[in-house]
C-alpha cells in the first residue's frame, strides 16, 4: 500500500491496481483529492505488472461531487477535467466501484471509468441543477449518450438520485456488488474483465442514442413545455437543457465546449451563489451552538396529539409517515372521526396518485389511535398540542398534561405565535415545555420552527431537532417573540401589502410583482386561498375593513367562488370589479392620496421591512444566525431559493440601499420603518448578514 497522498492509497491485489479515497465527509473532489487520484493513476498506469485499474472509496459514500466549498476560490491543483483525461485515456481498464451516492463530479468520473459496479443501496445522479449549476466535467455528453436524451434531461434537470437497479437496467452500472463486498466483487468483476479481454469502452465514442435524437427538436419543445411552471424563474434547467441538446447536435469534444460555456453563464450568475449558500444553510441550520451533538435526547417512540383539526391531523401523518405510533386526542367523538377520516382520506389521494400502495395506507393509519381522554396520553414520549389559539385553552391543556403525561415527556404546543414562556408556566416542568411550530398543510410543509422557551432543557431541545429530522421537517431553531421568526417577518409584508392597495396599487398588482419576484403567489391570492373568514365572524363584523366587506358580501375566498379575486369554475383567479369599487370606496372614505404605485415600490415596500424585521431578530437574538432565517422563508414561505432567502437578497442588493430607503418611508410614514440598529451598524462597518466581509 502506498499513501499518494493524505487522502489517497494505491495497492495491488495481485494483478490489479486499487485506488483507495478516503476525504471525509463524502470524498468530494477537493484539490488534495484530484492530485492523489491524478498521481495514483499516474502510477497504477505506468506499472506493467498491474493488467486493470479498481477506484473505490472508504467512508460513507463513492465520490459525492465537487467540493462545493471550493467554488469561488482561486483554483489549485490538478483540474477535474484533466483528471478525467488521465482516467478515460488510461490504457488498461479502470472500474469505478460505486457504495453512497456518486454524484455531480463523483458519478462524472465514473463515467471515464471503462465500467462501473455497485451495491443494491448505491444511487447515481447529476444533482448540479440543485445549486444552480449543471454537470461541468462532461457529465452533460457522456450521460445521454449512455441513459438517452430523455431520460438525461430528466436527470439533469431534476438531480434526482438513480437507485443502483435501475442504474443497472440503463447501462450506468455495469454490476451490481453483493452489498458488505464490493471491494471484492469489483476485483472479481476487473478480473473477468482482464480475462475476457473487454474492450476499453469509452462513453463519448458511443453515439447511437444520441444520434437517434437528432432531428427530433419536439424531444426538448416538449420538455421544455411540461416543465416550464416547475423551472419558472430558475436558469440552471435551461442550460442543463440546451447541454443535452449539444450532446445530441454536436460532436463530443464541440459538446464539451457547449458544456463549459453553459457552465460558465451558471458559475458567474448570482442565482447558483444563492442555491451554494442555500446548501450549506440548510445543514447549518441543524448546528445549535450551546447545545452540542452529543447532549442526550429522549427516545421518542410514542407521540401523542392533542386536537385532531387541521392541524393535529397534518402532524400526526408525519409521525405515521415514520412509522412512529400516534394518539390523538379530541374532545368530541365527532371531531376525532373526522378528523381520522380526512387523515385517511388525505392517504387514499396519495396512493391514488401511485406514490404509496393501500397496504402502505392502512399501515400508516394502523399507527394511529384516537382516544377522548387525555389519560391516553400518560406513556407518550412527546405530546404536541394542536388546539385553539387561545391562550386560556392551552394553558388549560398544559396543566393537565402535566398532571397526566409520565415524568420526562417532551410537551410541546403547536402555537404558531403565542408566548411559550407563558404555555410553559402552565406547568410544573417549564424545562420540558417547547414549541413545536408546524406550517399548514402541516404533513406537506418541510419546515418547523422548533421554539426555545426561557427554561427549555438541552436534552429537550436536542430530541426536538432530531425527532425534526427524522420526520424529514428542516428544523430552524427560534425564539419566543410575536410570530418567532417566519410569521414575525410576513406581518411586516402584510401590512404594507395592505397599505399599498390603500394608496392606489390593486391587489392583482401586488400580487404579479411578488409572483414575478419568485413567490408561488401573492399575499391576497393566498389569503383567498386560506379563506377570508378566518378569524372573521359575522356577529362581530363591522365593515370597517376591505376584507370584512367582502366576507359580509360572502366572498370569502376560493371555496365561495370570490374573494379579492372571482374565480372561474376551474379557480382561475380573475381581478374583480367588485373588489375594486370597495377598494375605491374605503380609499375615497379615508382621503388618501391615491397615486400610481411602480412595481419596483411595491416589491421595496413588502421586501424591505421584511429584512429589516429579520435583522431587529438577530439582534434580538430570536434566530441564530441569518442564514437560519433565510431558511425559514425558503422552506414555509416560498422565498424563491434562487434569491438565496430575505438576508443573503439584502447583502446582494445593498444594505446600504434598504437603509436608505426604510430612513426616506420612516421621514414620511413614520417609525413603522425605523431601520433596525443591527442595519445600521452592519451598513457602517461596511459587513453583510450572511458573507463575513
Ligand atoms: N462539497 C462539499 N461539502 C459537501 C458536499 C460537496 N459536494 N456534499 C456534502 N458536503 C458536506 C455537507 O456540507 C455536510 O458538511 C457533510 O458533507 C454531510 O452532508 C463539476 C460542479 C452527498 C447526498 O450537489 O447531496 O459536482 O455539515 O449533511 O444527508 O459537475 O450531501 O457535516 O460540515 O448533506 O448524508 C454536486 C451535494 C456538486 C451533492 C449526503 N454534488 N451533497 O447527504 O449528508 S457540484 C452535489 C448531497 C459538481 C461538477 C459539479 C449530500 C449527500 P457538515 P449532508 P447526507
Amino acid at each position: 500500500m502506498t499513501a499518494i497522498n493524505e487522502v489517497t492509497d494505491l495497492s495491488r491485489e495481485g494483478e490489479i491496481a486499487l485506488i483507495t479515497l478516503n476525504s471525509p465527509p463524502v470524498n468530494a473532489l477537493s484539490a488534495k483529492v484530484r492530485d492523489g487520484l491524478a498521481e495514483a493513476f499516474r502510477q497504477a498506469i505506468a506499472d506493467r505488472e498491474a493488467k486493470a485499474i479498481v477506484l473505490i472509496c472508504e467512508g460513507k459514500t463513492f465520490i459525492a461531487g465537487a467540493d462545493i466549498t471550493e467554488f469561488g476560490k482561486p483554483p489549485k491543483g490538478t483540474s477535474l477535467l484533466d483528471l478525467e483525461d488521465i482516467i478515460e485515456g488510461a490504457p488498461k481498464p479502470v472500474i469505478a466501484a460505486i457504495h453512497g451516492t456518486a454524484l455531480g463530479g463523483g458519478l462524472e468520473v465514473a463515467l471515464c471509468a471503462h465500467y462501473r459496479v455497485a451495491v443494491p443501496s448505491a444511487r447515481c445522479g447529476l444533482p448540479e441543477v440543485n445549486i444552480g449549476l449543471l454537470p461541468g466535467a462532461g457529465g452533460t455528453q457522456r450521460l445521454p449518450r449512455i441513459v438517452g436524451p430523455e431520460m438525461a434531461l430528466d436527470m439533469v434537470t431534476s438531480g434526482r438520485h438513480v437507485p443502483a437497479k435501475q442504474s443497472l437496467e440503463v447501462g450506468l452500472v455495469d454490476e451490481l456488488a453483493p452489498e458488505e463486498q464490493l471491494r471484492d466483487a469489483a476485483i472479481a468483476f476487473t478480473r473477468k474483465v482482464v480475462a475476457e479481454n473487454r474492450p476499453l469502452r469509452k462513453v463519448r465514442d458511443s453515439n447511437e442514442k444520441v444520434e437517434a435524437a437528432r432531428g427530433h427538436p419536439e424531444i426538448f419543445a416538449n420538455f421544455r413545455k411540461e416543465n416550464a411552471r416547475r423551472f419558472r424563474g430558475l436558469k440552471a434547467p435551461e442550460n442543463n437543457i440546451q447541454c443535452i441538446e449539444a450532446a445530441v447536435n454536436l460532436p463530443f469534444e464541440q459538446g464539451l465546449k457547449e458544456e463549459r460555456r453553459l457552465f460558465v453563464e451558471l458559475f458567474q450568475d448570482s442565482q447558483s451563489r444563492a442555491q451554494q449558500y442555500v446548501f450549506f444553510a440548510e445543514r447549518e441550520v441543524w448546528k445549535i451552538p450551546d447545545v452540542p451533538p452529543d447532549t442526550p435526547t429522549i427516545p421518542v417512540n410514542k407521540v401523542g396529539i392533542v386536537g385532531a383539526g387541521t392541524m393535529g391531523g397534518g402532524i400526526a401523518m408525519n409521525f405515521a409517515n415514520a412509522g412512529i405510533p400516534v394518539t390523538l386526542v379530541e374532545a368530541k367523538q365527532e371531531a376525532l372521526d373526522r378528523g381520522l377520516s380526512v387523515i385517511r382520506r388525505n392517504y387514499e389521494n396519495t396512493a391514488k396518485k401511485g406514490r404509496m400502495t393501500a397496504a402502505d395506507v392502512e399501515k400508516r393509519m394502523s399507527l394511529l389511535k384516537g382516544s377522548m381522554a387525555l389519560e391516553d396520553l400518560a406513556d407518550s414520549d412527546l405530546v404536541i398540542e394542536a388546539v385553539f389559539e387561545n391562550m386560556d385553552i392551552k394553558k388549560e391543556v398544559f396543566g393537565k398534561l402535566d398532571q397526566i403525561v409520565k415524568p420526562g415527556a417532551v410537551l410541546a404546543t403547536n402555537t404558531s405565535y403565542l408566548d411559550t414562556d407563558e404555555i410553559a408556566s402552565a406547568t410544573k416542568r417549564p424545562e420540558s415545555v417547547i414549541g413545536l411550530h408546524f406550517f399548514s398543510p402541516a404533513n406537506v410543509m418541510r419546515l418547523l420552527e422548533v421554539v426555545r422557551a426561557d427554561k427549555t432543557s438541552k436534552p429537550v431541545v436536542a430530541t426536538s431537532m432530531q425527532i425534526a429530522k427524522k420526520i424529514g421537517k428542516i428544523a430552524a431553531l427560534v425564539g419566543v417573540c410575536p410570530g418567532f421568526v417566519g410569521n414575525r417577518m410576513l406581518a411586516q409584508r402584510q401590512r404594507e401589502a395592505q397599505k399599498l392597495v390603500m394608496e392606489g396599487a390593486m391587489p392583482w398588482d401586488v400580487d404579479r410583482v411578488l409572483y414575478d419576484f419568485g413567490f408561488p403567489m401573492g399575499p391576497f391570492q393566498m389569503s383567498d386561498l386560506a379563506g377570508l373568514d378566518i378569524g372573521w365572524s359575522k356577529e362581530s363584523s363591522k365593515g370597517a375593513t376591505i376584507r370584512e366587506v367582502l366576507c359580509e358580501m360572502d366572498r370569502r375566498g376560493q371555496k365561495t367562488g370570490a374573494g379579492f379575486y372571482d374565480y372561474d369554475e376551474n379557480r382561475n383567479a380573475k381581478p374583480s370589479p367588485v373588489t375594486a369599487k370597495i377598494i375605491e370606496d374605503f380609499r375615497a372614505k379615508s382621503g388618501t392620496n391615491v397615486r400610481q404605485i411602480s412595481d419596483e415600490e411595491i416589491l421595496e415596500r413588502c421586501i424591505y421591512p421584511t429584512i429589516n424585521e429579520g435583522a431587529k431578530i438577530l439582534e434580538e437574538g430570536k434566530a441564530i444566525r441569518a442564514s437560519d432565517i433565510d431558511v425559514v422563508w425558503i422552506n414555509g414561505y416560498g422565498w424563491p431559493k434562487y434569491r438565496g432567502g430575505p438576508m443573503w437578497y439584502g447583502d446582494l442588493i445593498g444594505l446600504d440601499k434598504v437603509l436608505g430607503r426604510m430612513r426616506e418611508w420612516q421621514a414620511q410614514m413614520g417609525d413603522v420603518f425605523a431601520p433596525s440598529k443591527l442595519l445600521e451598524q452592519l451598513v457602517t462597518d461596511g459587513k453583510a448578514f450572511t458573507r463575513p466581509k
